[in-house]
């Protein structure tokens, strides 16, 4: 191995390890329609460590209220509700996903278009806190059912 490889391999070893045991990968937000007030994030969020890590909270820069969702039957209707918490288990991942866990962006201030970006800043129960910048995109009529829920 050539000298510069090696300090470049030892640079990447100390990232990751700064970098904790969380990672985020494919954010997205959902574009929504103007008149629209509520929109959600989906990602989905790894775990390279040795014990469970849960997503506590989040907050993000285009809605006023950010709280953890999940989507399923409740007295045989399909609804959504919140989440004291999202479970990533150890060296696994939870996948966030339309109709299923989210990030709901609540009272959203400005109109959501594709090509847009959303900051977002997720807190874990093992003290780490992750910033993700989420494009957001068009999902089409799929969706439809699923933000209905949201009103
Ligand atoms: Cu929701």
């Amino acid at each position: 191995m050539k000298p510069i490889r090696i300090i470049a391999s030892l640079i990447s070893i100390a990232t990751l390890m700064m970098a904790g045991d969380i990672s985020v990968e494919n954010p997205f937000v959902k574009e929504v329609a103007p008149n629209m007030k509520n929109s959600a994030a989906f990602m989905t969020i790894k775990n390279s460590g040795s014990k469970t890590v849960n997503l506590v909270s989040a907050t993000n820069d285009a809605s006023a209220i950010t709280e953890l969702h999940t989507h399923g039957k409740k007295d045989g209707m399909m609804v959504m509700y919140k989440v004291d918490k999202i479970e990533v288990p150890a060296k696994g991942e939870a996948l966030l996903k339309p109709m299923g866990l989210h990030v709901m962006l609540i009272g959203l201030n400005k109109q959501l278009k594709e090509g847009d970006n959303v900051n977002l800043e997720l807190k874990f129960d093992n003290g780490e806190s992750v910033k993700i910048t989420a494009p957001v995109k068009k999902l089409g009529g799929q969706m439809k059912p699923y933000l209905d829920t949201h009103k």
